[in-house]
């Protein structure tokens, strides 16, 4: 076989289904493998497009998604999809066409440093040097992306091994005798945290996405209804808790619910199970939860104390530390807790001017969650319209919510959802994409098309980069530098020249009117929704502020 047809070999016995791509001139000999082999191969017309689909395909399956791209402007196009995917955990297996090994470091064509510029984002990435490894590596690829914390993984093939013939074996043994990945918790730990939470009067669990990786959801959810622990999330935790369940409190950090950043700022236990404490989520460190006992369980050490003094960490997988803590006899009395919760709660909900003129953005996104039951998957792209999801599109189950959290990506939104419908045909995919972040990968029209995937395009077009406005309006007096879009391509010609139906809505009626008709349509669909201008997102944490200090909170 030559190194193309291992490769392709390879990915069949780890169960890969799909591949995202874009060929060239490095990588010819493995599209010359892919012509002859039935494995699905999806052409998006960027390399962007194709990893962030990727990326979209394993954050709603679970599963690693796998990518091909060319040596040299393939690779580049990549980078900001492998950093996303480190950020946010997800599962890669990334293969990168190299120039052949007797030019590299001679500034062939197409040469680029992709092991200088990879290492950093990536979670393990290597260049195959003898053919004969392939199997092995690829093997050890998808291990590696895919257990104790996943992560993107990238193998670098020059063309002379893609090129060349072997003799391969495919059940090679995996070698990686320093990576093992620490599963089971402490038991000593796990005592030590039933202890704290017995002792506690104001305990809450802040749910990150570790706890979807792990799979923990329902452990998670009998946790804190045996212990009647009030449940906060973050951004990317989202779905990991039932958000209709009577202890949810809502999304925390700096377009958290108030009664969820004030749970946070007066617990006295806080259990982290699978976040990062990200500035995002914790706001001003030095005011971030002065009164609690912090426990932490992840199953990457790294991030144990890495911005948060950590009284009891536990190194584990989400899921088996819940099933240890499960075992637990402990009793607690939360009564008085939650109830002051649910008093700001009521007190202070989430509110938007109802009454205004306009499509208001905050009651769009209402609108989608009703007409799809709430149950479609979502995806999103990253400015305001991001945050407006997170706030109005309670999700009931996990895996759901597919949004670019760590690196906030823009372009990320659109592409991903063709990841995520390609994984679930039968599912009602919505992108709920931001006028400027549309622009940035919008030629993935033309996959939409091709394979007919009946995704929701939803565009919240406020004619800006909103939160770059909205920040602008805040915090810079209202100096709007750059951030209005002047001139705009018509979305709905756009669309429509893609072959794909388009439709414009500009006020509540119709927008009710067309997503009753089309938003679990079997066919794509982009609307243009024409939001109010200059509205923004509330409540918020300013930058250097704390979970107390929140603005825009209102009785
Ligand atoms: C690739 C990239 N460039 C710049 C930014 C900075 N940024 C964050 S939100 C935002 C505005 C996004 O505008 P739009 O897509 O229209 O969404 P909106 O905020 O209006 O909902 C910008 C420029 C980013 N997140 N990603
Ligand atoms: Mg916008």
């Amino acid at each position: 076989m030559n190194g193309a047809d291992i490769l392709i070999q390879s990915l069949i016995n780890e169960g890969a289904e799909i591949i995202f791509g874009y060929p060239g001139g490095a990588v010819l000999p493995i599209y010359d493998a892919l012509y002859k082999n039935p494995i699905k191969h999806v052409l998006t017309r960027h390399e962007q497009g194709a990893i962030h689909a990727a990326e979209g395909y394993a954050r709603v399956s679970g599963k690693p998604g796998v990518v091909i791209a060319t040596s040299g402007p393939g690779v580049t196009n990549l980078v900001t999809g492998i950093a996303d995917a480190m950020m946010d955990s997800l599962p890669l297996v990334i293969f990168t066409g190299q120039v052949a090994q007797d030019v590299i470091g001679t500034d062939a064509f197409q040469e680029a440093d992709v092991m200088g510029i990879t290492m950093p984002i990536t979670k393990y990435n290597v260049q195959v040097s003898d053919m004969k490894e392939l199997p092995r590596l690829v093997k050890e690829a998808f291990h590696i992306a895919t257990t104790g914390r996943p992560g993107p993984v990238l193998i670098d093939i020059p063309k002379n091994i893609s090129q060349g013939k072997a003799v391969a074996h495919f059940e090679p043994d995996i070698h990686l005798p320093g990576y093992q990945p620490n599963l089971t918790p402490n038991y000593l730990q796990i005592k030590k945290l039933s202890e704290a939470l017995s002792q506690a009067d104001r305990p809450v669990i802040l749910a990150g996405a570790g706890v979807l990786h792990a799979k923990a959801s329902y452990d998670l959810t009998e946790f804190a209804e045996r212990y009647q622990i009030p449940v906060t999330s973050t951004l990317l935790g989202l779905g990991s808790f039932p958000a209709d369940h009577p202890l949810f409190l809502g999304m925390a950090g700096m377009h958290g619910v108030y009664a969820a950043n004030m749970a946070l700022h007066e617990t006295d236990l806080l259990i982290n199970i699978g976040a990062r404490f990200d500035d995002r989520l914790t706001g001003n460190l030095k005011h971030f939860a002065p009164r609690a006992k912090v426990a932490h369980i992840d199953v990457d050490p790294a991030e144990i104390g890495k911005n948060v003094n950590t009284h009891i960490p536990v190194v584990a997988d989400a899921k088996e530390a819940l099933v240890k803590l499960l075992e637990e006899d402990m009793k607690t009395d939360t009564d008085n807790w939650r109830r002051c919760l649910n008093q700001y709660r009521n007190d202070f909900p989430l509110w938007y001017n109802k009454g205004e003129q306009g499509l208001l953005p905050q009651r769009l996104i209402e609108m989608v969650h009703q007409y799809t039951n709430g149950n479609a998957i979502v995806t999103t792209d990253v400015g305001q319209h991001q945050m407006w999801a997170a706030q109005y599109y309670p999700f009931k189950q996990p895996h759901r919510w597919v949004t670019s959290g760590g690196l906030g990506t823009m372009g990320f939104g659109f592409p991903a959802a063709i990841g995520a419908q390609l994984a679930f045909p039968e599912e009602n995919v919505v992108a709920l994409i931001g006028d400027g972040g549309f622009q940035m990968t919008l030629q993935e029209l033309s996959v939409v098309k091709e394979l007919n995937l009946p995704i929701k395009i939803v565009i919240l077009n406020n004619e800006a980069l909103g939160m770059v406005r909205q920040w602008q309006e805040t915090f810079y007096e209202e100096r709007y530098s750059h951030s209005i879009i002047p001139v705009q391509p018509d979305f709905v010609k756009l669309a429509e020249s893609y072959g794909i139906r388009g439709i414009r809505v500009i006020n509540e009626q119709e927008a009710e009117s067309v997503f009753h008709e089309t938003i679990t349509a079997k066919e794509p669909v982009l609307i243009d929704c024409r939001i109010k201008a200059g509205e923004n997102v509330y409540p918020m944490i300013a930058p250097g502020k704390g979970h107390h200090e929140m603005i825009g909170v209102k009785p």
